[in-house]
């Protein structure tokens, strides 16, 4: 091709990208108006990366290339170079009022209130951790979207100043979202990041098509958002957190969010500036839940919708198809004043092949693993 037949294509790439933002732009000047917060914590990854811009092309292996074959687990026996964080505990299932009529963010869909019965379940008490999903990598060889795509999403505070100078895209909606090539995860923040001593730290820049491949894996599945729900509520009615409305209990800091301005100011106050172990802070209910709320975003089974009715709900499983996925939990970059979404009825949502820094996942069965049945003393 002609160097001005390529101009004329760039340009045309350039224009459809800028359509996109600017349209993402106006839905969430749409949302802020009618929830009147501010603009929810989108990493910019909101439309579907196959609309995304340059790295998709003709060369890319095609998607049934990549597709791994799934393999089942294969338990670790002895000594293991990490420490196995994949217990599940057992969520006794009951009926609840999922939602709330008191939505902080009512176009979230938070509302109304709806009793939703669930059957018990088992659940992972944390986090997938890097740990897991890297066994997962080495027995299965399975490549993420990110990957394959070659870039993911990265909050701009976390990156060096090398990275920054190389990205000139940026999401006009959440400027301080970058997408960063070469970050996957296994190179969280790009081009010569790596999981050095965070091995126990969540698994991030995991696509829902990853969490569903990986708890496919483990003998596991996502958990619905009504499972998820129930299970963060820990049996407590209409609480803002799984222990209760107290965001501080006993003056201690029980999840890991943001503290200080953001996005300028970190501070930090719970111990953590990024990601924390999945093993850190206190079980947050008594389910024995670890990070259920904070951390990082989980991904659910459930396509998403934002209307919901109050009639009753037997083991709901969301709209039949959507072009969004629904995450619960919030992140570490959630602030009371920004993305206040670590409640229990608080939602998001992303493409299935949507990737950040700031989401990851945790399975969910209705029948516990056999691998499981006998937990080893060296688990956590
Ligand atoms: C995965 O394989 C690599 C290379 O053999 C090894 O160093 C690493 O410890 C393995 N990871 C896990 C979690 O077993
Ligand atoms: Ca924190
Ligand atoms: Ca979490």
């Amino acid at each position: 091709m002609g160097a001005s037949q390529k101009f004329a294509l760039v340009a045309s790439v350039l224009l459809l990208l800028s359509g996109v933002l600017l349209a993402s732009e106006a839905e969430k000047s749409k949302d802020s108006e009618s929830c009147n917060a501010e603009s929810k914590e989108g990493c910019g990854c909101q439309q579907s990366r196959d609309k995304d811009s340059k790295k998709k092309d003709a060369e890319e292996p095609k998607a049934d290339d990549t597709k791994p074959k799934v393999f089942y687990y294969k338990p670790v026996k002895g000594d293991t170079p990490y420490k196995r964080t994949n217990q599940m505990v057992r969520i006794p299932g009951g009926t609840f009022t999922m939602g709330t009529d008191e939505p902080i963010f009512a176009a979230d869909g938070e509302g109304p209130g709806r009793q939703t019965k669930v059957d018990p379940f088992y659940l992972d008490k944390y986090e997938v951790s890097n740990a897991e999903f890297e066994l997962f990598v080495n027995q299965t060889g399975f490549k993420t979207e990110a990957e394959s795509f070659g870039n993911s999403f990265v909050m701009e505070n976390y990156l060096s100043e090398e990275v920054k100078k190389e990205i000139t895209q940026m999401v006009a909606a959440a400027p301080w979202w970058l997408p960063v090539d070469g970050a996957d995860w296994k190179h969280p923040e790009g081009k010569g990041t790596s999981l050095k001593g965070r091995m126990d730290h969540p698994v991030i820049h995991t696509s829902w098509n990853d969490a569903v491949a990986y708890c496919k894996w483990v003998g596991k599945r996502l958990p619905t958002e009504a499972e998820f729900e129930f299970a963060c509520r820990g049996g407590r009615e209409n609480r803002l957190f799984p222990w209760g409305n107290n965001l501080n209990p006993k003056g201690q800091h029980w999840m890991n969010i943001w503290q200080g301005k953001f996005p300028e100011e970190n501070t930090a106050e719970d111990g953590y500036d990024y990601t924390a172990p999945v093993t850190a802070f206190p079980e947050q209910n008594k389910y024995g839940l670890k990070n259920i709320i904070g951390n990082v975003w989980e991904w659910t089974q459930d396509w998403w919708t934002t209307e919901h009715t109050k009639d009753f709900k037997d083991n709901p499983k969301g709209p039949l198809s959507g072009t969004d996925k629904v995450k619960k939990g919030g992140s570490y970059q959630c602030t009371m004043q920004y993305c206040y979404r670590y409640r229990c009825a608080a939602r998001s949502q992303n493409t299935p092949d949507s990737s950040a820094a700031n989401l990851g996942l945790r399975c969910a069965a209705t029948k516990l693993p056999s691998y499981l049945k006998k937990p080893a003393k060296d688990e956590l």
